[in-house]
């Protein structure tokens, strides 16, 4: 692990400690739950890769925006996200993070700037580069946007060296006129230290970053994955480079932690994702009021009873603009 510690506090370390280890146990009670059938759907764990998002979120100011894909209860958490929204909103209850509509895959809160899990893949992407362009006027294109590659090894079944013939992803970014720096993804103080170093260069209005974190993991792509694409020698090398005790022990080694703090904090955690459960439980599913709320069409629409839903009175006709960049293009194009 690196030991650049003299620059974190014991109460910054233990508050990273606290997260990822808040993520892995909200992330094992999940899957406790969904076997149980109380949650459904699509679920994909984020076990293993904790250090990413604490890493990433611990250098982040209240300001920033996140935005991600589908695999993202531990990045809302890191964020801020109250996990007994997040626990709701994973049993599609009225009190979840989206009133129970979005499940797993689409959590989303404005307020913490967590700007969704998106189940497109790279469907985060274009909306990533317009928040940046949202937030800065100052430099067309040099956009103040942080690509974050979790690198976990796989896409669904498929190996990265099977799909990529290279397996330098951060060195990729040279294709965008990017820097790409590399971190180890399962080192969270290795994940914040490149983050400064990215957000640094964001704030000297260098355009955006790309960061490779090489992560695993470890759990199957979905809840539905059998996991037969891997070998156990392969798993039982990355779990050995599990985030949580690695920081444990520099904890212990560096800064005096005893075991009975570390247990506390292990308790406090487990008591607060019990209650995360119970929250859920007891919580109501979304009234049949709510069904059509927060549907976008301007027009009018047949509800699933049948029913003619009448076009919102301030719903404006769909009248899409002119394309210019389009007409120009073409006109160009028929000069050529
Ligand atoms: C555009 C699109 N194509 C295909 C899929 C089906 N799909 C869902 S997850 C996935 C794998 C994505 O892997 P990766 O981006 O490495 O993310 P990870 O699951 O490792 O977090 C695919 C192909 C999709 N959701 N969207």
């Amino acid at each position: 692990m690196t030991l650049l510690t003299a620059q974190y506090t014991s109460a910054q370390l233990c508050q990273m400690y606290r997260q990822m280890l808040l993520i892995r146990l909200f992330e094992e009670k999940a899957a406790e739950m969904y076997t149980k059938g109380h949650i459904s759907g699509f679920s994909h764990l984020y076990i293993g890769q904790e250090a990413v998002a604490v890493g990433v979120t611990s250098m982040l100011s209240d300001k920033d925006y996140l935005i991600t894909a589908y695999r993202e209860h531990g990045q809302a958490i890191a964020k801020g996200c109250d996990p007994k929204e997040v626990m709701a909103e994973l049993f599609g209850k009225a009190t979840g993070l989206c009133g129970g509509k979005g499940g797993s895959m689409h959590l989303f809160d404005p307020e913490r700037r967590f700007m969704g899990g998106y189940a497109i893949v790279a469907g985060q992407l274009p909306i990533a580069v317009g928040l940046g362009l949202s937030v800065s006027y100052r430099q067309l294109w040099n956009l103040p946007v942080i690509f974050i590659c979790e690198n976990n090894q796989y896409g669904m079944g498929t190996a990265v060296h099977r799909a990529n013939a290279s397996a330098d992803i951060a060195g990729q970014a040279c294709a965008y006129r990017m820097p790409g720096l590399e971190a180890n993804g399962m080192d969270v103080l290795d994940v914040a230290n490149t983050m400064q170093e990215a957000l640094r260069h964001i704030q000297t209005n260098l355009g955006p970053v790309l960061i490779e974190a090489k992560t695993y993991r470890f759990r199957g792509h979905s809840m539905a994955d059998p996991l037969k694409y891997r070998t156990a020698q392969e798993e039982e090398i990355w779990k050995s480079r599990d985030p949580i005790p690695a920081l444990a022990n520099v904890l212990t080694a560096h800064y005096g932690a005893t075991a009975e703090e570390l247990e506390a904090i292990r308790k406090a955690v487990t008591q607060e994702v019990d209650a995360a459960v119970a929250f859920a439980q007891e919580s109501p599913f979304p009234g049949m009021d709510t069904l059509m709320q927060n549907i976008y069409t301007p027009n009018e629409f047949i509800d699933s009873t049948g029913a003619l839903i009448p076009k919102r009175p301030d719903a404006k006709a769909y009248t899409p603009e002119p394309d210019q960049a389009l007409a120009q293009r073409e006109q160009l194009q028929g000069q050529e």
